[in-house]
C-alpha cells in the first residue's frame, strides 16, 4: 500500500497516526510533484490528500481510508468495542473533521492580512468556536477522547487541535482551545501519547519548513524534475 501524504496536512496526519497506532508499517509514504502542480486530480478525482493506493485502486478521503484500514485489520481496529463507543468515536472524529478542520482550512487564505476579508474570517472562526463548544460537551474526561483507550477519535482530534493552537492565531483569532476546560485538559494529556507526539512532531516540521522556505525549495525542485522528464 502507498499513502499520498504531506507532513503538514492534518487529514494525512490523521491517517498516519492511525497507521502508527495500529502498527501497520509496510505503507510507503509519497507526495508526487503533481500535487503541487494542481494536477493530483488526474490520479485522484477529488484532487486532495491523503489518498491510499491499494491493489484494486485508490481510496481517497481520510475518513474512508480510516474505515478501510479498520476493515483490513479487524483485530487491530481502532473504532472501539461497543456500538455506543463506536458511535462516540465517529461523532468526535466528525466534529474534528467537519466543524474544526474544514472551517480552519477554508479560513487559511485569510491569514494574509493584506488580502484578508474580515467577514469571511469572522464567519469561519465563528463556526470553529461553535464546533469547539460541541466538542467540549462530547469529549471524554479521561486520557483519551472516548473511553479508556486510543481510538480513531484521537487520530482525528490530534491534528485538528494542532491547527486550532498553531494556525487559528495566524488569523488574529485566539486559539479556541483556551476557552475550554475538558478539551484543554485532553490536549495537555494526549500530547504525551507516543503516536500523537510522532504526528505532532511531523506537523511541526512541516510548518517550520513552510515558514522557512524549505518546502518551497523542495516543491520547485520536484516540479523542475517532473518537467524535465516530460
Ligand atoms: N475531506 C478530505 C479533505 C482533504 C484535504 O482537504 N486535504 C488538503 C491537504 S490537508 C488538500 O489536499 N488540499 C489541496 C486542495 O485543496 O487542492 C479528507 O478528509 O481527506
Amino acid at each position: 500500500m502507498k499513502l499520498i501524504t504531506g507532513n503538514l496536512s492534518p487529514y494525512s496526519a490523521k491517517v498516519r497516526m492511525q497507521l502508527y497506532a495500529m502498527g501497520i508499517d509496510d505503507v510507503e509514504f509519497d507526495l508526487p510533484a503533481s500535487f503541487f502542480m494542481g494536477k493530483l486530480s488526474t490520479y485522484s478525482p477529488i484532487g486532495r490528500i491523503p489518498v491510499l493506493e491499494v491493489e484494486e485502486g485508490i481510496v481517497p478521503e481520510s475518513e474512508v481510508i480510516a474505515e478501510y484500514l479498520d476493515d483490513c485489520y479487524p483485530d487491530r481496529s481502532m473504532l472501539g468495542e461497543s456500538p455506543w463507543i463506536r458511535s462516540q468515536v465517529r461523532l468526535i472524529s466528525r466534529i474534528a473533521d467537519v466543524y474544526l478542520m474544514n472551517n480552519i482550512f477554508m479560513a487559511l487564505p485569510q491569514v494574509n492580512r493584506k488580502t484578508r476579508v474580515d467577514a469571511v474570517r469572522d464567519l469561519l472562526a465563528g463556526q470553529v468556536t461553535r464546533g469547539m463548544g460541541a466538542l467540549e460537551q462530547h469529549i471524554g474526561q479521561g486520557d483519551y477522547a472516548v473511553g479508556g483507550k486510543l481510538t480513531r477519535a484521537d487520530c482525528t482530534l490530534v491534528p485538528a487541535l494542532f491547527l486550532c493552537e498553531r494556525t487559528v492565531p495566524m488569523l488574529d483569532v485566539e486559539n479556541p482551545i483556551l476557552a475550554t476546560t475538558h478539551v484543554a485538559a485532553y490536549w495537555d494529556k494526549i500530547q504525551g501519547n507516543e503516536f500523537a507526539a510522532k504526528v505532532l512532531d511531523e506537523m511541526d516540521r512541516g510548518l517550520r519548513e513552510r515558514q522557512d522556505g524549505t518546502e518551497r525549495k523542495r516543491i520547485e525542485a520536484a516540479i523542475a524534475k517532473q518537467k524535465a522528464q516530460l
